[in-house]
């Protein structure tokens, strides 16, 4: 496959880099330093540069700035559920539309049923989110305050309700590829399977890459990089912070 004309500047048109937010380009929900949006600069003439973030684009562009689509050759919001090349809107996919109005229905009634019987010394409100690439549910409810959040996750350390949660919905909704996903205080996250990083990948292979790399901090089992950094078309970087993206970036490719 040979490489689209418009990377063809590029040093090594043939390599992808590719970078998660949070951790990796920015500390944590922080936004983008002035040597690490250099450090792209110099990267993007020698190779294709693009991010892959869990958050919806409005994020990015608070973190990585207003002209982000522009910046990156590439940008995947949403693990890629929402996509860009070269600042051009690709396909994009939601979960209603995977799901269907039908099995949607079903698996919110049956979330607001269990969650109605759960005993619980506390709850606020928002206990079902309905997002673009997920739902996202929590027994306390969104709306908890931080102590209440502190509270609610010590209770489910003990009673271990989201756990319990989740095998029931897994038995209940086994005909549909869900993930379910304990990652944070409060709540657990459905999405369809494979909707993780790994989502992006469908979007570069038509461009034919040699090689993708892949940064990102979370590359751990259970971590929202691990998918992407072990899958096996990506030659994956685990980072601690951006400072250490930018090291390696500087050895690897000559900056
Ligand atoms: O990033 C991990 C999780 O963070 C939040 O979880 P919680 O509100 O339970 O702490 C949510 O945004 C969740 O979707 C996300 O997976």
């Amino acid at each position: 496959m040979s490489t689209p004309t418009e990377f063809q500047y590029k040093e090594k048109p043939d390599t992808l880099v590719l970078f998660d937010v949070d951790g990796t380009l920015t500390p944590a929900r922080l936004t983008i330093s002035d040597e690490m949006k250099k450090t792209l600069e110099k990267l993007r003439q020698k190779v294709c540069i693009g991010f892959v973030g869990g958050s919806d684009l409005s994020k990015q562009v608070e973190q990585l700035g207003p002209t982000v689509l522009a910046d990156f050759d590439y940008s995947f919001s949403e693990n890629g559920l929402t996509a860009y090349r070269l600042g051009v809107e690709q396909a994009s996919q939601s979960f209603i539309n995977w799901i269907g109005e039908e099995e949607y229905n079903k698996l919110a009634k049956f979330i607001l049923r269990y969650l109605s019987e759960m005993e619980l010394p506390k709850r606020r409100g928002t206990f079902l989110e309905f997002r673009n690439g997920m739902i996202n549910v929590s027994p306390i409810g969104r709306n908890a305050s931080t102590d209440e959040r502190n509270e609610f996750e010590a209770f489910d350390k003990v009673h271990q309700v989201r756990a319990k949660f989740v095998d029931a919905l897994k038995k209940e909704f086994s005909h549909l590829a869900l993930t379910f996903s304990i990652g944070g205080q409060i709540s657990f996250d459905v999405f369809p399977t494979g909707w993780d990083k790994t989502y992006c990948l469908q979007h570069v292979a038509k461009d034919g890459f040699k090689d993708i790399h892949f940064f990102g901090d979370k590359t751990f089992v259970g971590g929202n990089d691990y998918e992407i950094f072990t899958d096996d078309r990506t030659i994956g970087h685990s980072v601690t912070r951006p400072e250490d993206t930018i090291k390696i970036l500087t050895e690897l490719f000559d900056l």
